[in-house]
């Protein structure tokens, strides 16, 4: 019996994809809200001369992502790809360009991408934990096996987000001003992620060193490779 529940539940994802990923009639008024839920959808673009590209969708009620999909496809293969929801008050809200490059190395690494779509506000991994804490967590986030994958998660709660930049609190954003903001089109799906050299492992001895994030990760890891904002 609870398996057949489950079922249904799956279906009901399903159709919500669907109507997400359906093309909506350019004339017709189709409210970004039906009965409290918002269907956003996001083109991916490469950033780094990744290569990557992709589509995501997001089904929003509330202070909750009832769905959310990413299908990628141009990624570094075979390697593990971090992906959030960036947000913040005082950020654009947009992808980056190259001039935000401020040591002018020539990468854009996810420390200078910030001003444009602000820090993590959703972790979008396979499993557990979905805040911020668990952005680097690279063991959770999905694998690009030939450097594609159809990522697919539901039911995941906004949080509250310190450095969002909500003035007044510390700079900490509440869960329902930070839901707000991504239902009305201001979060910024991004995938990060480049194997530069192609030698089939992000490395700390590769040129590009260690992140900015962590200096245990190689910033091979942690650059970002492809972004979209979900509106
Ligand atoms: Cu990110």
């Amino acid at each position: 019996m609870k398996k057949n529940i489950k079922l249904v539940l799956g279906l009901g994802a399903a159709a919500l994809i669907a109507v997400s990923m359906g093309a909506a009639p350019a004339s017709a008024h189709v409210p970004k809200s039906v009965r409290g839920n918002v269907v956003l959808t996001a083109h991916l673009t490469e950033l780094n001369n990744s290569g990557a590209s992709g589509k995501a969708f997001a089904v929003v009620r509330g202070e909750t992502i009832r769905a959310i999909g990413i299908r990628a496809k141009g990624l570094s293969p075979d390697a593990p790809h971090a992906q959030h929801i960036h947000y913040g008050e005082q950020a654009l809200n947009e992808c980056p360009t190259l001039a935000l490059d401020k040591n002018g190395d020539g990468r854009l690494n996810t420390v200078e991408g910030v001003p444009a779509y602000g820090p993590v506000v959703v972790s979008l991994n396979t499993s557990g934990d979905t805040t911020p804490a668990s952005f680097l967590d690279v063991s959770r986030f999905p694998v690009s096996k030939n450097g594609s994958y159809n990522y697919l998660r539901t039911n995941i709660r906004f949080t509250d987000v310190a450095g969002t930049g909500y003035p007044g609190a510390g700079g900490l954003g509440t869960a329902a001003q930070i839901a707000e903001a991504i239902r009305d089109g201001e979060g910024v799906v991004v995938i990060h992620g480049i194997d530069y050299d192609g030698n089939g492992t992000y490395n700390l001895s590769d040129p590009e060193g260690a992140s900015e994030l962590d200096p245990t990760l190689p910033a091979e890891a942690t650059d970002p490779a492809a972004c979209g904002v979900l509106r």
